[in-house]
């Protein structure tokens, strides 16, 4: 040993070499952070490599998304190529949200009228763009078979091994394994999904939400529906992405995590209500869920988004940047989601949160749009999350 000391003095490139190995394992085991991985241990290459570059792009924007853009907008439906993003800015979005309601019937359309078959070649379109795909899924009520917002209890506790609808609940994820194995690109590989199921459970509007269930029960609908499509229906190609509405604190986020094994992303959905000009509600409440988000994000080693927002027939000319800007500028998110472009509703109302041509909110829409951190279509693009 002693020789070996001795000679490497005499071999100052030896030397030079073991140190700067030296250095870069400290590095690695001291100082770079714990390394993220897919909850899916299984997950496609693919999707482990969305995941990562997802978390890398924290620190350069934030993706912008609408619900259903390639379907319809205010006034149109189904016409290929149509987006009132793309027609307002120029571009489409840099993430593409999809709903996945009426799978579990088996039923050609989903809750909204879009046809499945046209929602695979939209998916596939988006990705091919570069862009991202999210689901979310408003399923039925198992036990009463009405509409996700019926409340009737007992559900969550219906669909666990053992339930009286447990049986129903595998037939109906066996549907989402067989849509989610449909996705593929070009050369035949799994298009990735930022699957985001039992959103808003802290709210209280949907037969999931916490006024239905123990947290007990939530985590154990979770975790059964995770290990149920990963391993028994083998779907690797999701990420998957833990979604609440209103909440005070950490422990409220949380009270029904599933745990850190089962999640991917963290997120909370929170609309704009009111006149923002009159209160500060939504920035200053938002803002403050966002600070409490961060810091769950960073403990639990997971991605943080804002899941849904907006303002619905956006009203306030200036939303984008002195609303929507403003609240969520400062926060490291993975994207933002704005609800779907369905227009006029049966009852009168309007029903569209993003601006199409003429809209009183458009020139605000393409300031926005024009901020650095704001990515659309083409700085998605060249994020190459694929690679
Ligand atoms: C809601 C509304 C409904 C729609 C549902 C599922 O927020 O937009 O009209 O059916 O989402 O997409």
């Amino acid at each position: 040993m002693g020789y070996f000391c001795l000679n490497l003095f005499y071999k100052p490139a030896i030397l030079k070499k073991i140190i700067t190995v030296s250095l870069m394992l400290a590095f690695c085991v001291f100082i770079s952070p714990a390394k993220a991985q897919t909850a899916d241990k299984s997950a496609t290459p693919l999707t482990k490599k969305l995941f990562k570059n997802l978390k890398d792009a924290l620190s350069r924007g934030i993706l912008f998304g609408h619900q259903d853009d390639l379907a319809y907008g205010v006034g149109w439906k189904y016409e290929e190529g149509r987006s009132d993003v793309k027609e307002v800015t120029g571009e489409y979005p840099g993430i593409y949200g999809w709903e996945l309601s009426g799978l579990e019937d088996n039923d050609s359309l989903n809750i909204d009228g879009v046809p499945f078959s046209k929602m695979i070649q939209y998916i596939r379109q988006g990705y091919e763009r570069g862009g991202v795909i999210t689901a979310s899924w408003h399923l039925d009520n198992p036990v009463t078979g009405k509409n996700a917002w019926d409340t009737t209890h007992g559900g969550v506790a219906a669909c666990l091994p053992g339930g009286t609808q447990h049986t129903k609940y595998k037939a109906w994820l066996d549907n989402v394994a067989k849509f989610s194995q449909s996705l593929k690109g070009a050369n035949g590989e799994l298009i990735p999904v930022l699957f985001r199921p039992f959103h808003e459970l802290t709210g209280n509007w949907f037969w999931w939400t916490k006024n239905t269930n123990t947290p007990e029960e939530f985590k154990a609908l979770w975790r059964f529906t995770f290990d149920y499509l990963s391993k028994e229906k083998k779907v690797h190609n999701f990420i998957y992405v833990y979604n609440t509405a209103n909440f005070s604190n950490q422990a409220q986020f949380l009270e029904r995590y599933p745990g850190d094994e089962y999640v991917d992303m963290v997120s909370f959905d929170a609309y704009q209500y009111g006149d923002p000009l009159k209160d500060n509600r939504f920035v200053n409440e938002v803002s403050r869920q966002l600070n409490i988000l961060d810091t769950i994000a960073k403990a639990h080693n997971k991605i943080p988004a804002l899941g849904e927002t907006g303002y619905e027939a956006i009203p306030y000319a200036q939303w984008w940047t002195k609303t929507l800007w403003k609240t969520i500028a400062e926060h490291p998110l993975s994207y933002v989601l704005l609800w779907r472009n369905y227009g006029k509703q049966e009852n009168g109302n309007w029903h569209y949160y993003v601006p199409f041509k003429g809209q009183v909110s458009e020139k605000d829409f393409k300031e926005f749009h024009s901020m650095e951190r704001v990515f659309f279509e083409k700085k998605t693009k060249q994020l190459n999350l694929y690679r």
